[in-house]
C-alpha cells in the first residue's frame, strides 16, 4: 500500500519527534552518571585473611566483606563498598560492638570454596564462593541450606550513591514476620517494604512506612524459621519476593551491608531466633505494675476539672483504672516542660488528688522546643548547644504545634543529658510517665494551599543534610533519621532512672528502631475507629512483638473518628489483654470513656476492664520472663505452632504467653466466629469449660458481652480477684487457674510492682506442677507477696470423691457446672500438693 498524504504528514512530525528524542537521549546520558545508579558485584575474592574471631574477605571491586560469629547460631556479615570497615558502633545493640566467638576455615582442594564454622564445629556454616563473584551460603551444621545468596543478582554495591544490597535465593512457600511496626497482613512475604520512620496519620492498611521501624524479620518454611536483622539506620528496603517471587532482597541508601543469621538453634524455632534476637538488641526491663492496669487517654482531657471528673467516674462507677494521660493541651502555647496557667493552674493538687484516688499520670513530651528566647528550655538548649544544626551549621527550625522550634540532637549524649533533666520539675510535681510523640522526627511541612500534603513529603521530617553527632559519629539526617526517635525516648529513660532511681520509668514512644524495647512501650500511632483498623491491630501488634519490642498496644476505638457502641466494645475485648492497654481519641472525637456509650455497653466494657486485673498475675510474670529470656507476650500462633501449617496465615487470633488463646470478634454485628485451636494442644473454653482438641476449627458463641478466650490445657495460670486499680493488689490474693487434661508446669512471678529491689532477691518465683489430677506447689518462703488462696480446677464434669491437700480432706469446694470449675479454698498456711480422686 502506498502511503497517502495524510501518513507523510505523519512522518514528518515522527521525524522531528526523533530527533527530539535522540537529543533527550544525549541529555540524559551525559546527566546519568551523577544521579542513577551505578551498581557494582563485588567479583572475586581476591584474599583472605583470617583472624581468630573473624575473616575478611578483599573482593576484586575493592569491597571488603567480614564474617564472624556471635555464637554458634548467630552469624555476622559486613560487607564495606571501600574496603575499611568503619568503626564499630550500633544503636540497635545492648553493646556497641558485639562479642565473638573463635572461628575455623576450612578450603576445598579446587580453591573456589571455603567453609567456616566456630572453633567446635557446632551450629552455623558459612560457605563462601570465591567466583566469579563472591556468593555466601549459610547452612546448619548437618549442611542443610539456611540461606544462600542468589548467584543471579549477587552482593552489590552502588559507586555513585553508597547504596547496599545483598539477594537470596527464596522457596515459594516461604513466609516472613516480623518488621517492626507494618499495616500490612501477617506474612509479608511478597511485599515491599520500606525502613523510614514516619508520620502517617490516619494510615490506611497497606501504607508504608510507618512510625517505627525495624529492619528484623523471621522466616518460616516447613516448620523451621531463621532470622535476620539487616543493622542499618540509612532508609533501607526489603522486597521479600515482590520483584521476583524466587528470590528476596534488602538494602540500604548508605552505610554498611551489616547484617546478622539467626539458626533458631538445633530446631530451627522462632522462639530460638527471638531469643538471640534480644540477646543482642535487649530486653524490655520490668515496667511498673501501674502500666499494665487500664489506661485512659484522650487528646486531650483539659481542664484540670475534666481530668478530676474522669477519674473519679471511674472509681464511682467502679471500673477499673491506673492511669490517665494528658495531652498536648495541658501545656503552655505547646512549650514542652511547662504547665497551661489558665487550665492547668494547681497541677501539684491535680496529681496529688489522682494518686490519693489510685491513678497514675502520664504526659506528653514532643522534641520541639519553642523558639521563645523568654523560654528557659530553648535558652537553656542553645547555650547548652543541644540542638540539631542544619547543613550550613545553623540552628536547624522546623514548625509543629508551638510554631518554630529547634530540636534537640537526641544522638548526642550531652544532649540526651540535658533533656533527661527537664523531667525534674514534673516528676517533682507527681507526673508518673511520660510519652514521646512526633519524634519520627515529625514536622510540618511549610503549607502551600496548591497541594496536599502527602503521607510521605519530605518536607514532614528533618531535611536530610542536617548533621547529628551520632555519638562520637557524627553524620547526617540521612544516616541517623531512623534512630532520632529511639534516642528521644532513651534520654527519657535515662533521665527517668537518674532523677528517680527508687522507680521504674514507663516511657511510651511513637517512633523507633530495633532495641527500643530497652527503653519505652511503643503504641501504633493514629490508626482509625473502623473494623478494618481493629482486624489489623492482630497482624500489627504480633509481628511488633516477634520484633524483639515486648509492651505494644493500639490505641482502643481507633484514634481517628469516633468508634460505634459494638465497635469500642469490641475493640476493647480484642485488646484488653494486649500489654500496652489504652484507650486514646483524637480532638474533636465523640466521648469515649468506657462508659460513654449508655448503660449496657457500660456493664460489658466494665467487664472487660475487670477481666484484664483479674489476669495482671499472669500478664506480670509474662513480662518477668521477658525481661530474663526475651520471650514474646503477644504471639502470632504460626510462632507457638511452627509446625501446624494452618496457623501460617491465621491473622485474627493471637496467644498471650504461652497459655492463653483470644480470638476476638473482628466483624460488626458478628455473635459467633470461627476459632482455630492449633494442633499440639488441646484448649478449654475460659468461660464454659469446653474442650476443644488441637487441630480443630469450632464456631464459637460470642455475644457482645463475651470475648471468646481459651485456656491451654495442661497450663496453670494465676489470676486474683477484681480490683479497681494496681494499688489494691496486695490485698487481695491469688487464685490459680487449672486447666486439666495434661501435664504442665508453671511460675508465677511477684515482686514489689515498682523500683529495683527485685534485683536484690527481693521477689518470689512459685513453681506449680500438674500430674493428673495432683497439683504441686513450691512456694518459696520467707516473702510476703499476694498468698494463693484459691485454686480453680476447668474441666470436670463433676464434683470429684475426695479432694485433699497434703492428705488431708477438704470440705472448701464447691463445683459451678455451667463454668465446669472446682472451686477450692486452700488452708491457711503452706500446700505442697493438691489431689483429687474421682
Ligand atoms: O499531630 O498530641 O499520634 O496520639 O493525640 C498530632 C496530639 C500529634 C499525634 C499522636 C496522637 C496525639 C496527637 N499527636
Amino acid at each position: 500500500m502506498q502511503p497517502n498524504n495524510d501518513t507523510r504528514s505523519g512522518r514528518d512530525t515522527y521525524r522531528k519527534h526523533v530527533w527530539l528524542r535522540v537529543l533527550i537521549v544525549i541529555l540524559l546520558v551525559g546527566w546519568m552518571p551523577a544521579t542513577f545508579a551505578a551498581w557494582q558485584t563485588l567479583g572475586a575474592v581476591t584474599q583472605v585473611t583470617a583472624r581468630a574471631d573473624s575473616v575478611e574477605l578483599s573482593t576484586r571491586s575493592g569491597a571488603h566483606v567480614r564474617i564472624s560469629f556471635v555464637s554458634q547460631d548467630v552469624l555476622r556479615i559486613r560487607m564495606n563498598p571501600h574496603g575499611v570497615f568503619a568503626a564499630d558502633f550500633s544503636y540497635a545493640l545492648v553493646h556497641a560492638t558485639p562479642a565473638l566467638i573463635a572461628l575455623k576455615i576450612d578450603a576445598d582442594t579446587s580453591g573456589e570454596l571455603l567453609t567456616i564454622h566456630t572453633a567446635g564445629g557446632d551450629g552455623l556454616h558459612v560457605i563462601v564462593h570465591k567466583q566469579p563473584s563472591l556468593l555466601i551460603d549459610v547452612t546448619d551444621a548437618q549442611g542443610n541450606l539456611i540461606v544462600s545468596d542468589d548467584p543471579a543478582r549477587p552482593m552489590a554495591f552502588d559507586t555513585q550513591n553508597g547504596a547496599v544490597e545483598t539477594s537470596k535465593l527464596r522457596a515459594a512457600a516461604e513466609l516472613y514476620y516480623g518488621f517492626g511496626e507494618k499495616a500490612l497482613p501477617l506474612s509479608r512475604h511478597q511485599q515491599y517494604m520500606t525502613m523510614w520512620n514516619s508520620d502517617t496519620p490516619r494510615y490506611a492498611a497497606g501504607l508504608d512506612p510507618l512510625y517505627q521501624d525495624i529492619p528484623f524479620f523471621v522466616a518460616l518454611h516447613d516448620g523451621k524459621s531463621y532470622g535476620v536483622f539487616f543493622d542499618n539506620t540509612w532508609r533501607s528496603y526489603f522486597d521479600m519476593g515482590k520483584t521476583d517471587p524466587a528470590r528476596y532482597s534488602f538494602g540500604a541508601g548508605g552505610g554498611e551491608l551489616n547484617y546478622y543469621v539467626f539458626a533458631g538453634g538445633a530446631e530451627r524455632s522462632p522462639a530460638n531466633v527471638l531469643r538471640d534476637y534480644s540477646e543482642l538488641t535487649g530486653r524490655g526491663e520490668l515496667p511498673p505494675l501501674w502500666a499494665l492496669g487500664y489506661q485512659q487517654s484522650r487528646y486531650s482531657y483539659t481542664p484540670q476539672a475534666r481530668v478530676e471528673e474522669v477519674a473519679r467516674t471511674f472509681r464511682a462507677k467502679k471500673i477499673p483504672a491506673d492511669v490517665i494521660y494528658l495531652d498536648i493541651d495541658y501545656m503552655q502555647g505547646f512549650r514542652v516542660f511547662s504547665w497551661s496557667e489558665r487550665d492547668f493552674p494547681a497541677p501539684e493538687k491535680m496529681l496529688r488528688e489522682l494518686h490519693e484516688e489510685g491513678f497514675h499520670a502520664v504526659t506528653i513530651i514532643d522534641p520541639g522546643v519553642k523558639l521563645d528566647d523568654q523560654y528557659p528550655v530553648y535558652r537553656s538548649g542553645r547555650e547548652q548547644n543541644v540542638f540539631t544544626r542544619n547543613a550550613a551549621g545553623e540552628e536547624l527550625h522546623a514548625t509543629v504545634w508551638p510554631g518554630q522550634c529547634a530540636f534537640p540532637d537526641f544522638t548526642d549524649p550531652h544532649a540526651r543529658q540535658w533533656w533527661g533533666g527537664w523531667y525534674a520539675k514534673a516528676l517533682q510535681q507527681g507526673v508518673d510517665g511520660f510519652w514521646n510523640d512526633m519524634n519520627e522526627p515529625a514536622t510540618f511541612p511549610a503549607p502551600d494551599s496548591n497541594q496536599p500534603i502527602l503521607a510521605h513529603d519530605a518536607g514532614k521530617t528533618f531535611p536530610l543534610d542536617a548533621r547529628h553527632a551520632g555519638d562520637g559519629q557524627p553524620g547526617d539526617h540521612a544516616r541517623y533519621h531512623n534512630v532520632y526517635g529511639m534516642q528521644m525516648a532513651r534520654a527519657t529513660f535515662e533521665g527517668l532512672r537518674t532523677l528517680q532511681p527508687q522507680h521504674r520509668p514507663l516511657v511510651l514512644t511513637r517512633a523507633g528502631y530495633a532495641g527500643v524495647q530497652r527503653y519505652a512501650a511503643v503504641w501504633t500511632g493514629d490508626n482509625v475507629a473502623s473494623w478494618e483498623h481493629l482486624a489489623l491491630t492482630i497482624p500489627m501488634l504480633t509481628n511488633l512483638s516477634i520484633s524483639g519490642v515486648p509492651f505494644v498496644g493500639a490505641d482502643v476505638g481507633g484514634f481517628v473518628g469516633s468508634p460505634s457502641a459494638e465497635l469500642y466494645a469490641r475493640w476493647l475485648q480484642a485488646a484488653v489483654l494486649t500489654p500496652f492497654l489504652r484507650t486514646h481519641a483524637e480532638i474533636g472525637s465523640n466521648d469515649r470513656e468506657p462508659w460513654s456509650y449508655g448503660q449496657d455497653f457500660e456493664r460489658i466494657n466494665r467487664a472487660t476492664i475487670e477481666l484484664r486485673y483479674q489476669l495482671l498475675p499472669y500478664l506480670y510474670t509474662l513480662f518477668a520472663q521477658h525481661a530474663a529470656s526475651g520471650e514474646a507476650l503477644l504471639r502470632p500462633l504460626w510462632f507457638a505452632y511452627p509446625r501446624d501449617v494452618k496457623t501460617y496465615l491465621l491473622d485474627d487470633q493471637y496467644l498471650l504467653g504461652r497459655d492463653l488463646l483470644i480470638a476476638p470478634v473482628l466483624h460488626a454485628g458478628d455473635i459467633k466466629r470461627e476459632v482455630y485451636f492449633p494442633q499440639g494442644d488441646a484448649w478449654r473454653d475460659w468461660w464454659s469449660g469446653q474442650y476443644y482438641a488441637g487441630g480443630s476449627t469450632v464456631k464459637i458463641d460470642a455475644p457482645i458481652d463475651r470475648l471468646p478466650l481459651f485456656v491451654r490445657v495442661g497450663a496453670i495460670v494465676p489470676s486474683q480477684p477484681v480490683v479497681q486499680h494496681t494499688g489494691e493488689m496486695s490485698h487481695t490474693a491469688l487464685i490459680l487457674n487449672v486447666a486439666l487434661g495434661a501435664d504442665g508446669t508453671s511460675e508465677i512471678y511477684q515482686d514489689a510492682g515498682d523500683g529495683y529491689a527485685y534485683r536484690s532477691g527481693d521477689s518470689r518465683t512459685t513453681k506449680i506442677s500438674l500430674h493428673g489430677d495432683f497439683l504441686r506447689l513450691q512456694i518459696p518462703h520467707g516473702t510476703d507477696f499476694q498468698r494463693i488462696a484459691t485454686v480453680e480446677f476447668i474441666g470436670l464434669d463433676a464434683t470429684p470423691a475426695r479432694i485433699t491437700a497434703d492428705g488431708k480432706i477438704l470440705h472448701e469446694v464447691s463445683f459451678d457446672k455451667p463454668t465446669r470449675r472446682l472451686r477450692i479454698t486452700l488452708p491457711a498456711g503452706s500446700v505442697d500438693e493438691l489431689a483429687l480422686q474421682r
